[in-house]
Order: C-alpha cells, then sequence, then structure tokens
C-alpha cells in the first residue's frame, strides 16, 4: 500500500490521483498537515500526517500496512527564504523520518523529490550535467542538496531503496503551485484566462527548466516501477523536459489570446532564478530507466487555457 505524504500540495495531489487509478483507490492513502486541500481530503483514504513528526507517520504506516512512501511535503524556494530555518527544519526532519522508517524496515521504497534548486550560481548554465558544482544559494536547494547525500548514503549503508528525481519548475492546472520561484508560469495562464494580462515577477530572458505536470507524473511513476537494477543513482537524476523565458511563454499565449499582454516588475525572485541553470542535461533518466518527456511549450499552453477557461466559466 501507498502513502502519499504532502498529497494536498501541487504535485502530491496529482500523484494521488494518478497511483489510485494505477493500483486502486483503497491502495493509496493520501496524508497532509491539514484539510487545506478539500478535493483531496473528499476523494478517498485521507490521514491527518505530520511530516516533522516520525510517530505520527509510523502510526499511519501501521494503520494501513504502508510500503512505500511518496514524500511530496516541502517548504519551497521563495517561501523558505523567507523562513530559512523553518524550511530547513520541514524539509530535512521529514526526510530523515522517512528514511528512518525505511532503515527499520517498516516501509520497502521511498521517492523523495529533489529539484534543479541544488544548482547554483557556480553550476554551468547550460545543458547542466549530472555531476558538477553544486553550491546553491537558497535553504530549499541546500536542503536538497543535503537530502540528496543522505539518500545516497542510507541507500549505500542501510540498502533503503530510495528514488529521487530534480524536478524543474512544474506547470499545471489542478493544483495551484505553494511558494515556488517557477509559480509565474502558473499563474500567468491563470491572469490570461481572468484579465488578460500579466505581471511576471521574473525578468523577460529569464530561461529556466521547465515541465509539465504530466510528464512530472509519468517520470515519477516510471523510477518507481523501474527494476532494481536500472537504477544507477541513488542522489537523484536530473530530469529535463523544457526550457524556456517568461517571454516566450507569453508569446505561446499570444497565439491563442492574442490581445495578452505581459508586463514584467522583477522582485526577490529574480535573484533566485538567476541562480539556477537555463537547461539541463537529463542523458542518465534517458539512458537508465528511458525516460522521454511528451509536452512541448505549445501543447501546455493549449491544455492550460482549455483547462483553465472550464475552470473560469463554470
Ligand atoms: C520552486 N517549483 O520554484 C519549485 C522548484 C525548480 C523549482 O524547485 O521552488
Amino acid at each position: 500500500k501507498i502513502l502519499i505524504i504532502g498529497a494536498g500540495g501541487q504535485i502530491g495531489s496529482e500523484l494521488t490521483f494518478k497511483l489510485r487509478t494505477i493500483y486502486g483507490e483503497e491502495n493509496v492513502i493520501a496524508s497532509d498537515i491539514s484539510y487545506n486541500n478539500e478535493s483531496i481530503v473528499n476523494s478517498g483514504l485521507f490521514e491527518i500526517v505530520d511530516a516533522q513528526d516520525y510517530a505520527s507517520i509510523k502510526i499511519c504506516v501501521e494503520k494501513y500496512n504502508i510500503d512505500t512512501i511518496y514524500l511530496m511535503a516541502a517548504m519551497l524556494s521563495a517561501t523558505g527564504e523567507k523562513y530559512p530555518m523553518k524550511a530547513w527544519d520541514l524539509n530535512m526532519s521529514s526526510l530523515f523520518n522517512v528514511l528512518n522508517l525505511a532503515r527499520a524496515k517498516f516501509i520497502k521504497k521511498v521517492f523523495w523529490p529533489s529539484s534543479i534548486a541544488v544548482f547554483g550560481p557556480t553550476t554551468p548554465v547550460n545543458y547542466t550535467p549530472q555531476y558538477t558544482v553544486m553550491e546553491p544559494s537558497t535553504v530549499y536547494g541546500i536542503t536538497k542538496q543535503v537530502g540528496e547525500r543522505w539518500c545516497e548514503y542510507y541507500f549505500n549503508k542501510y540498502n533503503v531503496d530510495v528514488r529521487s528525481l530534480r524536478y524543474p519548475g512544474i506547470i499545471s492546472w489542478k493544483t495551484l503551485p505553494g511558494g515556488g520561484t517557477t509559480d509565474y508560469a502558473v499563474e500567468i495562464y491563470h491572469e490570461a484566462i481572468k484579465n488578460n494580462q500579466y505581471e511576471c515577477f521574473l525578468k523577460a530572458d529569464t530561461e529556466l527548466p521547465m515541465m509539465f505536470m504530466d510528464d512530472a507524473i509519468k517520470a515519477t511513476i516510471n523510477i518507481m516501477q523501474a527494476p532494481d537494477d536500472t537504477i544507477k543513482i541513488r542522489s537523484s537524476y536530473n530530469l529535463a523536459a523544457i526550457s524556456f523565458t517568461p517571454e516566450s511563454i507569453a508569446n505561446s499565449i499570444k497565439q491563442r489570446l492574442p490581445d495578452f499582454k505581459i508586463t514584467y516588475n522583477p522582485d526577490y525572485r529574480q535573484e533566485i532564478a538567476n541562480s539556477w541553470p537555463k537547461n539541463i542535461n537529463d542523458s542518465y533518466a534517458r539512458q537508465d530507466w528511458k525516460w522521454k518527456h511528451d509536452f512541448n511549450l505549445d501543447e501546455i499552453t493549449e491544455e492550460m487555457l482549455t483547462q483553465l477557461s472550464k475552470n473560469y466559466n463554470q
């Protein structure tokens, strides 16, 4: 049975629905720290679990006989810069709790998301390799870099089957993202539908690695279902789909909404974005467990505007 911790979040919520279609409603338990996300709470088996409390997770694991945990709870880059110690405490204690449950054999398998935020201003920005200089300058990035070290340590020392992906920015319409620097790429579609204009908090030419949610979910399921011996990297795999700038996503929107207007008013998140790569080399994921993405920018725009216009016109 599967437990998703942080099921109320942007990725956790879609992962919950997808895993239920694959493994059956009764085999996938959603959990979060609050009842905030009503669609998740009312969608099937749901428990309040505090990811920072080992006993809280263990009680849920024993209640449902869980053998696999997807740990999707974290404080993201932008919010993490406002509350550094909270970001450190949440992101690290939750990881240690889940890794220690696996080490104690209460569960068999773990998925833990890393991020392109592990890279920093001294990392090569173009086609960033799997193995390279990593001096992350955000607290969130630091937690992801050190989290990757611990995942690899628990695999090597205690044979814990933990698998991880360095997600790029993720674009989705079902659940709003929370506190990320790449959130502009979701907000812009909502604003395009509502107001036909958007004030972007990043500069026009800020190129960042991005991915549609369906691709991110596909990669997550792929790596978790891949045979053990195909997973050669136990820190975290580079994962890529496309890269674009606010200007290019605006131009993609204008093909559907010709009068759409974008303005630029960079804020503190510009410095975070400047510290990240422009695009990622994910050749290890493509060779080890046959990763490949499906959605390009215009297909993402088509899907986002179609789905969101339904939501707003209801
Ligand atoms: C963030 N969406 O912006 C997350 C992600 C690469 C970006 O880690 O913090």
